[in-house]
């Protein structure tokens, strides 16, 4: 009796212990229980904590208010000025301003009244792009974002971009099908992958394969056809990028989220899978991934973010509307908006 009533105690629900165990099984059996019950809240705990850091920089400041003067902060755009001037004259290089405006949509949990507009229409140009430096350039970044595509946006051929040049340029470089040497280049775009319209990476590095063509295409890493692009809404995507230190190494790091979700989080040894081509497709029954080896050269680091649309193959007057809001670069994960309701 004495065994049961801590049982129940410790538990919270009652365990038939049989009654043919004598006393010292009775209170072993108990011990087990207690012992399966810690490794399982143990296990929860660190699952959760894989699933999503307990916090983010987001967390302090309600509807970002105020999140540009953390000290872990490098750069925010929320797209809240007066006009488009004054946002562009933030970034260095402005491609297609003709085809972007602010607009009264934003995401719900956001402080900000604007976001970013950009329409395409099929036949006029290949769509547009802000690009910046982010000097002097960082070992690690956390890049934050919110997107929304409207439900009847073509698909598209790439999209936000984030990596490093050597030296570092006030223009995004060409290099497509190109792979890097190591010291002049690296990239990973965040794509909605054409007309299948599901997230993943789009990497160029020094370590690409080859794609079928005998050229490096971008390579993708999470290959989940049911991580589908919901247009019609918006969402929140978080980009995390870390340079291999030493620059001999493999030990370079990628990770996404999306709503707060940790997505995929790709390094040395982890995760297992299969390479085919340029694609990996994570599986427990394959081999640890061999890790980022983004350079060989110290002076290539990340120091640029490149928000843009392009797109192709639009039928010609097919309208597509993408929007872009509350941009956030920063040394520490970021995390989504919390809403300024319940301050
Ligand atoms: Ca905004």
């Amino acid at each position: 009796m004495v065994a049961r009533l801590t049982l129940d105690q410790l538990v919270g629900v009652r365990v038939p212990i049989p009654q043919f165990f004598p006393f010292i099984l009775k209170i072993r059996f108990v011990s087990l229980i207690f012992i399966l019950c810690v490794i399982s809240i143990r296990h929860a705990e660190a699952e959760e904590s894989q699933s999503r850091p307990k916090w983010g920089i987001a967390d302090k400041y309600r509807g970002d208010k105020g999140i540009d003067k953390d000290p872990n902060v490098i750069f925010i755009e929320n797209f809240e000025d007066s006009s488009l001037d004054a946002v562009t004259s933030r970034w260095e290089s402005i491609k297609s301003t003709e085809m972007m405006s602010l607009s009264t949509d934003t995401p719900e949990a956001s402080g900000g009244k604007h976001s970013l507009l950009m329409t395409h229409i099929g036949g006029q140009g290949t769509g547009g792009h802000l690009y910046r430096r982010l000097s002097p350039g960082y070992e690690q970044l956390y890049v934050r974002f919110y997107v929304k595509f409207a439900p009847d946006c073509y698909p598209i051929h790439h999209f936000f971009h984030v990596g490093g040049y050597n030296p570092p340029t006030p223009w995004p470089q060409g290099g497509a099908g190109i792979r890097p040497t190591g010291h002049e280049r690296f990239s990973t775009g965040i794509e909605p992958h054409g007309e299948k319209w599901r997230w993943d990476f789009y990497s160029y590095w020094m370590g690409m394969r080859s794609s079928p063509d005998k050229k490096s295409w971008g390579h993708d890493f999470i290959n989940d056809e049911n991580l589908k692009v919901e247009r019609g809404q918006w969402t929140c995507i978080e980009l995390m990028m870390k340079m291999n230190d030493p620059i001999t190494e493999t030990n370079g790091e990628m990770a996404l989220w999306i709503d707060g979700r940790i997505i995929s989080h790709l390094g040395k040894g982890f995760p297992k899978g299969k390479w085919i081509w340029d694609s990996f497709y994570p599986n427990p029954n394959g081999a640890p991934f061999e890790g980022f080896q983004w350079r060989n050269d110290q002076n290539l680091n990340l120091n640029y973010l490149w928000v843009l649309l392009y797109i192709t193959k639009t039928p010609p007057g097919h309208i597509s509307k993408v929007w872009f809001d509350d941009i956030v670069v920063a040394r520490k994960y970021i995390g989504p908006i919390v809403s300024l309701e319940g301050e």
